[in-house]
Order: structure tokens, then sequence, then C-alpha cells
């Protein structure tokens, strides 16, 4: 009878689908790695959250998230998702309800693809899994610091685009364990998911040490099912990674472009973190 009462509720947890309401704001907010810049760019982020980190939202598959984003900006924005666009005035919210059949990453962004508009605007990711025991989503992304003297970025030239600081989810390695949901943590045999989405103009190569993690959705179709340490990533392109780990320690995660473990030139630094697995 105990038995049939836990199944069922795992079952019943798992059949009734939800809607997740999350309230968002897009609006400017500033970046501030090491070594003392201070970089001024879009963000997407939850309302409640006063560090205005790079909203992520985690779903299961099935499941609707319901995001009311709210502009910010003292100008127009149009944002899209796979399944919907809205063109926002200032001080305006639309509502954006994004669902899917299937594990993926969707996500929320401006609908202009230019190389400006992608390095300054804030992107949302909305990650849909088949629960595992955790998620972690991170945005990778860099930034050229010259382009921000004087506040906002108006022009980018990609054939003079020289990044100097690198960041994960707008962190750099000293501030990323201040943030538990940048970090990878779990015990052996957990099945944790892994999205990254690239929201810069570079490629970035994630690269895990201790472990292999497979491929179980990615924008580029080709590397689905794929397992293996590093895992490049496309500008605007991500991939949804499944890590079983096989044994327990404390292994870093870093790009594999070596410039992206620096920072204004200094090296550690950058797109650097851990990994802790306990037994
Ligand atoms: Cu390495």
């Amino acid at each position: 009878m105990l038995f049939c009462l836990v199944l069922c509720t795992v079952f019943s947890v798992r059949l009734q689908a939800a809607t997740l309401t999350v309230q968002a704001t897009l609006d400017t907010a500033v970046v501030s790695p090491d070594n003392g810049v201070a970089l001024t760019i879009q963000r997407v982020f939850a309302t409640a959250d006063e560090r205005k980190l790079p909203l992520r939202i985690t779903a299961l598959v099935g499941d609707t998230v319901a995001i009311e984003l709210t502009n910010q900006l003292d100008r127009s924005v149009v944002y899209a998702t796979g399944q919907g666009i809205h063109d926002i005035a200032p001080g305006e919210s639309a509502e954006f309800r994004i669902t899917s059949t299937m594990p993926t990453i969707e996500l929320l962004q401006p609908q202009e693809t230019t190389p400006l508009s992608r390095y300054v605007a804030g992107v949302a990711s909305i990650v849909f899994t088949h629960g595992g025991t955790s998620t972690v989503a991170w945005q990778v992304r860099e930034f050229e610091s010259e382009l921000h003297d004087g506040g906002s970025v108006e022009s980018i030239d990609p054939n003079a685009y020289n990044p100097d600081y690198f960041t994960i989810n707008g962190l750099t390695k000293s501030q990323l364990p201040t943030d538990a949901a940048s970090l990878v943590t779990g015990h052996v045999h957990d099945t944790i998911y892994i999205a990254i989405v690239n929201t810069g103009l570079s490629m970035h190569s994630m690269h895990f040490h201790g472990y292999h993690a497979q491929c179980v959705a990615a924008s580029d179709a080709a590397v689905v099912g794929w397992d293996k340490d590093t895992w490049p990533v496309q500008s605007s392109g991500w991939v949804l990674l499944r890590l079983v780990p096989d044994k327990p320690g404390m292994y870093p995660v870093h790009d594999h472009n070596l410039i992206a473990v620096t920072g204004g030139g200094k090296y550690p630094n950058g797109m650097f973190t851990l990994m802790e697995i306990q037994p």
C-alpha cells in the first residue's frame, strides 16, 4: 500500500505538466569582472534577482513556462522565442509562453541578429529536461572592454573584435562560487543536466576535466548523442548535456580557448569553474 502510494505520487508529479510563471525584466546591468572594469550591457533577469544575473529557467518536458517580460530600457524592443514574438514599448510588458515535448533549450532573445544586437542584448534560456537529479545552466560570453568606454556599446566591427573578458552567467573565476546555480555539484551516478548557451560573438568550447558528458539536444543536431569532454558552441548556439559522474572528486571546467581563462590579460580568470562530486 505504501509502495503504491509512493509510486502514484511519483507518477502524478511526472505526468501533470505544470505552468511556471516568471516575472522578468529587461534592463541594463553592470558586469564587474576582477581587475576593476565595469561593463554595461543589457540583461534579461528575474525581477526578484538583485544581482541581475542572466535569466535561466529549468522546466520539465511538457511544462509551460510563462515569462512576463517588462522592458525597462528607454526604447522599444522586439523579443522572440521560437513560439512567439512581441514588440514591447518602454515600460510595457509582454507574456511569452514556451513549452516543449522533448528535452531542449529555448531562447528568449531579440528578433534582430546583427553582431551589435547580439553583443548588447540580454538573453533568457529556458531548459527543458526529463528531470534528472539537477540542472545547471550556463550562459557563456565574452566582452571587449574598450568598446564599453563611455557607457553603452554603439557599434561593433567584427573584423576588429578583440575580447578581453570572459564570463559564465556574467561571472568570472573568483565570482562563480558565489552563484550556486552556476556550480556543478552532486553525487556519483546522479543525472546532472548542463545547458550551455553561447550568448557572445566568439566560439566557446567548455572542457570538462574528469568526466565525459553526452549531448541530449543541441542547436547543431549533428552532435546529438556524442559523448565527450569538450563541447564547442558557436555564437548563438547551445548544447544540452547529460553528465553521470562515475567517480567522486573535484575537477575544473573551463573554456578550452585559453584566452577565455584570462581577464584583462591576467591569468587565471574568466571562464573557469569547479565541479564537486561526492561519493
Ligand atoms: Cu583543462
